[in-house]
């Protein structure tokens, strides 16, 4: 169709052309950069985008069917390892739901807990998103998935972070931002689930991203107050909340509805993984991740962000 052909060379165009600084991945599109460091590399874990036909998916909605990860020393030559994790291989999953959204990796004592959010094909594990892990001894994988998604979230984004102490805690989304403890096995909650307080409470919630940084806690999500997302954050001294709004970290990017980030410190700088649709200026459900500096004021707020263009 049309659209295809039209991103098919839109990316042909770009890819031809000296590789810019952002979009930083070239051979795919990539949403939902979830960013790690392992050993002396930044692994990145982003959805795959791909185009919906009459045979996949849903016309004009997203569509994503597996997941690849890339790895990078120095935040510009970047690796693709492959598929590390698809909708057929999955037990719980229903294989053409083409609904493998925002994931995110983390790693405990030596394995690789990849947590993605997907829709269940066996109709007794409820309706609507479920979040399941796949484990693995080495970021490239082969990661192994669970035969069933972990009890008792339902919803999408799902974001993990380790506390100092070693309690383990999982976020995702539902409308709200919703997070729990985890088990020690890092495949189960050890809480019930709670909504995280005091965010603000019109429009839609997602993405969420928690990192702590000189004992306060950020809570770092996209939010819709006018037609696109835009990125803010809340921090707090707990990782539960409550929270307190604290502002802006990226404004909205005309023409893509979503954005999804993470940020990590990496070889002393910050930096803040985002996507928009640069290979897909008329279609925002192909999206492409991008990088940036982010940078701390001396009271622990974060500077906006203005995105780097090419
Ligand atoms: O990538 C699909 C969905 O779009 C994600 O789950 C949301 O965070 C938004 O980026």
């Amino acid at each position: 169709n049309i659209k295809s052909l039209a991103v098919a060379l839109f990316m042909a165009g770009i890819t031809s052309q000296a590789l810019a600084q952002n979009p930083i991945i070239h051979n795919q599109f990539t949403a939902d950069p979830s960013a790690r460091v392992f050993g002396d590399k930044v692994y990145l874990f982003p959805s795959h985008d791909i185009l919906a036909n009459k045979e996949r998916g849903r016309i004009d909605w997203f569509c994503m069917e597996d997941y690849h990860v890339f790895s990078s020393s120095n935040l510009t030559d970047w690796e693709d390892h492959g598929v590390i994790v698809t909708q057929n291989k999955v037990p719980w999953v229903k294989p053409d739901s083409y609904s493998m959204w925002a994931p995110d990796c983390i790693e405990r004592n030596g394995k690789y807990y990849f947590y993605f959010p997907s829709t269940p094909k066996d109709s007794t594990l409820g309706r609507g998103f479920k979040i399941g892990v796949a484990v693995a001894d080495r970021p490239e994988g082969p990661y192994i998935p669970e035969a069933l998604p972990i009890k008792n979230v339902n919803g999408i984004d799902p974001n993990v972070f380790i506390d100092n102490d070693g309690q383990a805690y999982l976020y995702w989304s539902a409308g709200n931002i919703y997070g729990a403890k985890l088990n020690e096995n890092m495949l189960e909650l050890a809480s019930d689930p709670v909504i995280l307080q005091d965010l603000p409470t019109k429009g839609l919630k997602e993405g969420p991203y928690l990192f702590e940084r000189g004992g306060i806690y950020y809570l770092t999500y996209p939010h819709v107050e006018n037609k696109t997302e835009r990125l803010e954050y809340a921090i707090s001294d707990n990782p539960l909340g409550p929270f307190k709004f604290k502002g802006v970290i990226m404004d909205e990017t005309p023409g893509c509805w979503t954005n999804h980030h993470s940020i990590l410190p990496f070889k002393n700088q910050w930096y803040l993984f985002y996507h928009a649709n640069d290979f897909s200026p008329a279609f925002d459900k192909a999206r492409s991740a991008r990088i940036d500096s982010l940078f701390f004021n001396a009271d622990g707020t974060i500077q906006k962000v203005i995105p780097t263009l090419r």
